[in-house]
């Protein structure tokens, strides 16, 4: 029996369209998918991406993302939210108004500015609408390079990491996740990520691998963490829980393409009859 529609879990991603499938709403999905979490998307800018890199996008008007919002939440509030790219400013504040009016609800914030390989991927003035936006989030996880553009001051080691973190718990957000901070353990290079959860840190290491260019870990994370809020983990369970399944999306990459490989949600898993099929030439017509 299907399970009934008021005990199913519900995740909404509203992130920009990467048709590649590396990162974006379809990224998402795939993640709400394989954690068992039934994935609503509301798109907020198309951009012409393929696993190369970005040749342009065009963000969507916010009448045309309320409107997507507006239908879904008419129909049935999710059980958390996950915020990525959003383009333009005057979205960042409407989606953030939506967002204020269902604040019993978790809310992920992936501070999306720049695609992976350096194309902008929201309006100038975007910035402060995201830190304006602040107050509505749960948890946001800003990588090393968008914590210094938010809190506005170089960040280094993990020192300076904790304290541009509670800048941003100062500016309102519950919990802070800062990924890939390169740390020193002796003479080994480490890879950290600070969770900052009210006034607690939790440090996270592992070992830095300095090749390890994965695109769209960053939206598998976010989504992730969402998809196990929605099932009512805490902030600290689900975000230690994503970051084992990123690891694993990361370890188990895909390359579609000629450019970087991109985090697989399914993590290795195997999938029956098999996993993906190879590719055959199609005999033409039937
Ligand atoms: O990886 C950040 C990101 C997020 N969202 C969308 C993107 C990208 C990077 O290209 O295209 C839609």
């Amino acid at each position: 029996m299907s399970t009934s529609p008021e005990r199913l879990a519900i995740a909404m991603t509203i992130a920009g369209h990467d048709p590649s499938g590396g990162a974006g709403i379809v990224a998402d999905l795939r993640t709400f998918e394989e954690l068992g979490i039934y994935g609503v998307a509301v798109a907020t800018s198309i951009t012409y991406q393929n696993s190369v890199g970005v040749n342009g996008r065009f963000d969507l008007f916010p009448d045309l993302v309320i409107g997507q919002l507006d239908a879904l939440l008419q129909d049935r509030v999710p059980s958390a939210f996950k915020v990525g790219m959003l383009g333009r400013t005057d979205t960042v504040a409407a989606v953030a108004k939506i967002l204020a009016e269902h604040h019993s609800r978790p809310v992920v914030l992936d501070p999306v500015l720049r695609s992976s390989s350096g194309e902008p991927l929201i309006e100038e003035g975007g910035l402060e609408a995201i830190e304006r936006m602040l107050p509505v989030v749960t948890v946001v996880t800003p990588n090393k390079d968008e914590l210094t553009e938010l809190c506005g001051f170089e960040v280094f080691d993990v020192a300076d990491v904790k304290a541009a973190a509670l800048m941003l718990v100062k500016k309102g957000a519950k919990a802070v996740l800062v990924t890939g901070v390169k740390s020193k353990k002796g003479s080994k290079a480490e890879s950290s990520d600070v969770l900052l959860v009210g006034d607690k840190y939790h440090v996270y290491s592992g070992p830095w691998v300095e090749d390890l260019s994965v695109h769209g870990t960053g939206c598998v994370l976010s989504s992730a963490i969402a998809a196990f809020l929605a099932t009512g983990r805490d902030v600290r369970t689900s975000v230690s829980m994503a970051r084992n399944f990123t690891l694993a999306a990361m370890k188990n990459s895909i390359k579609p393409g000629e450019g970087p490989p991109f985090a697989s949600p399914r993590g290795g898993r195997q999938r029956r009859p098999k996993d993906y099929y190879s590719f055959v030439t199609p005999s033409p017509g039937v």
